[in-house]
Order: C-alpha cells, then structure tokens, then sequence
C-alpha cells in the first residue's frame, strides 16, 4: 500500500490542551505515519455551541501509511484513550481531543462511517487559518478550490487567534 498524505484538525477545549496535543503527534507517529508539517496553535472561539472555554486548534500533515478507514479507527482510539467519551446526543460538546480528517490525499467519500472531505471544513475559520498556513495552494477534490480560496469566501466572524509560542 502506497502512504497518503492526509490533513488532520487537532481541537481541545478541556484540561491541558498543550500536553494532549503533544501527546496525540507521538500517537500519530507511532500508530500512522510521519507527520511532514504542523501549523501554528490558535486559540478560538467554539463554533456552534456556547462555552466559556475556549479551543486549541490545530493542522498537522501525516504521511500516512494506513487507509483512510483505518486511520478514522486509530483517531477514535487516540480520543478515547485521553478518556473522551462519545455521546449520541445531538449538537456539540467540550472535549479533551478531537481528531477530524480534513482531506485525506484526493480522495471523497461519503458513507456514514467516514466523510472526505470533511463537510463543513470550508464553514470554519478555526480549520482554515491553520489550514492555508500548511496548505494553502490544496485544491479541494469536490468544490474544486484551493484553500485559499475558500478561506478569501469565508463569512465566519468567529474569533480565532494564532499564537506564536508553537511546538
Ligand atoms: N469543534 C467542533 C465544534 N466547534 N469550535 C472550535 N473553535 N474549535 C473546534 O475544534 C470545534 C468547534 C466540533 O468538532
Ligand atoms: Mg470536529
Ligand atoms: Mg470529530
């Protein structure tokens, strides 16, 4: 099997979000692959939902040597060894870590299991920003824009800042 590079969103809004998403790049390392780029870490206003904490949020490269099944499997394993527990209920909630796969090499699938594309990664300013810093030039497969693009027809007033004390 031939590795993948894949876009992965790293986001925390509970306990120490630093040390978990350090924690959660030797994860990736070990379980899936190499990961070749990181952005920056933002801090940003949750979207969707009201708390007062707000989120760590980050875009990391992996060169991945799993599927992208497989990969989901692994990200959902990694959540719930820092003790995230998954709802069934509806809306979002806090969490200690949540691994989305944005786009996963050129590839779109849409069954219940796994969406790629992720659906509303061209919704969010908090995935963009750190996004267009590590890709900016990515053609998205379905609406056939770079990231770029999409983050220049963005409307989402949500605050997100980007900090410069990176790991
Ligand atoms: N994730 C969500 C819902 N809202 N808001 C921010 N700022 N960052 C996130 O990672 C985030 C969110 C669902 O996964
Ligand atoms: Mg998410
Ligand atoms: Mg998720």
């Amino acid at each position: 099997m031939k590795n993948t590079l894949a876009s992965i969103l790293l986001g925390s809004n509970q306990g120490d979000s630093r040390a978990v998403f350090e924690k959660t790049h030797e994860q990736l390392t070990v379980r899936c692959g190499t990961i070749v780029k990181k952005s920056a870490l933002y801090e940003t206003e949750p979207w969707g939902f009201e708390s007062n904490s707000w989120f760590l949020n980050q875009v990391v490269l992996l060169d991945s040597f799993l599927p992208a099944n497989e990969l989901l499997n692994v990200l959902h394993q990694i959540e719930a060894d820092f003790g995230r527990i998954r709802t069934t209920e509806n809306g979002y909630s806090s969490r200690i870590i949540d691994l989305d796969i944005l786009y996963f090499g050129n590839e779109i699938q849409h069954n219940e299991q796994l969406k790629i594309p992720h659906p509303r990664l061209h919704l969010r300013k908090f995935t963009l920003l750190p996004l267009c810093e590590i890709a900016p030039d990515f053609v998205h497969p379905a609406l056939r824009k770079t990231n770029k693009m999409l983050l220049e027809e963005l409307a989402d007033n949500n605050v997100v800042r980007k900090l410069d004390n990176t790991f």
